[in-house]
């Protein structure tokens, strides 16, 4: 760690909330349509693993994934074009909160099934990784996902070869 990386990290875990507050804000005054899971108090998890990883290493989010996204490196104005339906943001408007993505800093995306995220990185991983590239990857998850089958499946898989 070097003196910088305090300031970096503290910088990306305001940057999350003061997301998401705004995001919050906007959706009670009706300009986000439906509903958004916020990031907020859990900022520091992903500005903390985000901060390990190279842009070419992967990530898949949970239901409250615009942190994750956020951390990684998104353009927040573009994230938030993605919130709103915008012709502008990430994903074209078309994914909005909880399928918000950026394949070209290696975001797979946010998820709105529990489990999936970790199951949908793994077999990423995998995928690029059997075809020679270095690469690591790291999903996010809450407390209901280690009562999903998937959770364990999929952290035999690694530790059984799957991924080397
Ligand atoms: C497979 C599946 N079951 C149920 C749901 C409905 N659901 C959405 S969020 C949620 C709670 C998730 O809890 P947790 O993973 O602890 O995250 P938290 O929201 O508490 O941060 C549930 C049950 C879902 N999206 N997917």
């Amino acid at each position: 760690m070097t003196r910088d990386d305090p300031v970096r990290l503290y910088r990306t875990v305001r940057l999350i909330r003061r997301f998401e507050e705004r995001a919050v804000a906007l959706v009670r005054s009706g300009a986000i349509v439906g509903g958004i899971h916020p990031y907020l108090g859990q900022e520091g998890i992903a500005a903390g693993v985000c901060a390990a990883l190279r842009d070419e290493d992967l990530v898949t989010g949970t239901h409250r994934g615009h942190g994750h996204v956020l951390a990684k490196g998104a353009d927040p104005a573009r994230m938030l074009a993605e919130l709103l339906g915008r012709e502008t943001g990430l994903n074209r408007g078309r994914g909005g909160s909880m399928h918000a993505a950026d394949l070209g800093i290696g975001v797979l995306g946010a998820n709105a099934i529990v489990g999936a995220a970790g199951a949908i990185l793994t077999g990423a991983v995998w995928a690029r990784r059997r075809r020679g590239d270095d690469l690591v990857g790291a999903t996010f998850f809450g407390d209901l996902f280690v009562w999903r089958g998937c959770c364990w499946r999929r952290s035999c898989w690694p530790s059984c070869g799957g991924c080397r």
